[in-house]
């Protein structure tokens, strides 16, 4: 319904489906204190399967979003009563950004600038009214298809390939973020496997890779997924939220003599490993200084009988 014409390509075709996939109850929002063109773009953002509320005005649209952090796509009209579509639109991008808000301004032929304002002020597009249903549908799609590249970008960089956990890069902007928060007591733990190297010289790399990939799997049935990441090759890092030193220590305890009870399978062997543990405390300190207390107390670890904390 969507491609009419049949001049459109193939390959138009098959992004279109696959937007209208992703689209499939992604939350849209139209504001404009027109009830029939509210209701006429409501209508073909449905077809484009959003669930779609609107609002007759920049004010209640900006209340909307403020409420709904899921809305995904707001198409707004420039001139509205109490608060028209420029101060919408620099209002919102106070608090959403534009690669996780998409924003197509409408307006009335003729009024020249409008575009250039709408975007300056932060849209992603813009409409000028009346338009054709099919351009509608062109600049939709476009504006999603965008916003969930830069989704599927953000995704690979901050994720770890082999494990699915989140990798190095994520963790320290994680963690950077928690220490702005003076008054929350975190605690940062290293785990080290221990004896990594006999898995890749007895059954090689490969199975190497499948044991980290399970670890990993054991390490987020335990813990938080935001808050562990794989940092190293052998090496993940757990955040425990909240938590006293000593109480970390005794969670970590805890975890690491769970894991020396969880078999792994290792060239269809049943296989058991050990990890040892530093951590310390991540309040009131420098990220760098925190990693380097935690990796102190894991080489003691290490020095110690592995298998063991170290705070
Ligand atoms: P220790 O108890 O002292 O930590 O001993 P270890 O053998 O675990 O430590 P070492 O640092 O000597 O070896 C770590 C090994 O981890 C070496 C490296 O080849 C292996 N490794 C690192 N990343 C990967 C990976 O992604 N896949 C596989 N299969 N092996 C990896
Ligand atoms: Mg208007
Ligand atoms: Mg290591
Ligand atoms: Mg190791």
């Amino acid at each position: 319904y969507v491609i009419k014409d049949n001049r459109d390509s193939y390959h138009y075709a098959v992004k279109l489906v696959a937007q209208l996939l992703r689209n499939d109850g992604c939350k849209a929002l139209v504001a404009d204190d027109s009830a029939v063109s509210r209701a006429l773009m409501k209508g073909m953002l449905e077809k484009q399967l959003f669930s779609v509320s609107d609002a007759y005005d920049g004010e209640q649209a900006l209340q909307m979003l403020k409420e709904d952090p899921e809305i995904k796509l707001l198409l707004t009209d420039y001139a509205m009563p109490t608060m028209d579509g420029f101060e919408l639109v620099k209002a919102v991008r106070n608090f959403r950004g534009r690669d996780d808000l998409a924003i197509i301004g409408l307006s009335g032929a003729g009024k020249h600038g409008l575009s250039a304002r709408f975007i300056k002020y932060g849209a992603n597009d813009f409409l000028t009214k009346p338009f054709m249903n099919e351009e509608f549908h062109c600049r939709v799609m476009q504006t999603m298809e965008q916003l969930s590249l830069i989704a599927d970008i953000k995704e690979s960089a901050y994720r770890d390939h082999l494990t699915g956990l989140n990798n190095r890069r994520y963790f320290y902007q994680y963690a950077q973020r928690l220490l702005k928060n003076k008054n929350q007591t975190n605690v940062l733990a290293l785990l080290d496997i221990d004896f990594f190297k006999n898995i890749n010289d007895s059954f090689g790399h490969e199975a190497g890779d499948h044991a980290l990939k399970q670890v990993a799997g054991f390490l987020k049935s335990k813990f938080n997924d935001s808050a562990i990441a794989r940092i190293g090759g052998e090496e993940f890092a757990v955040v425990l939220n909240n938590t006293s030193i000593d109480e970390a220590e005794s969670l970590l305890n805890t975890f690491r003599e769970q894991l020396t009870q969880f078999e792994l399978t290792i060239a269809e062997q049943p296989y058991c490993l050990t990890v040892s543990i530093g951590c310390t405390s991540l309040h009131n300190v420098s990220l760098t200084s925190a990693m380097r207390s935690a990796d102190k107390a894991l080489y003691q670890a290490k020095q110690q009988q592995r298998n063991c904390v170290v705070t």
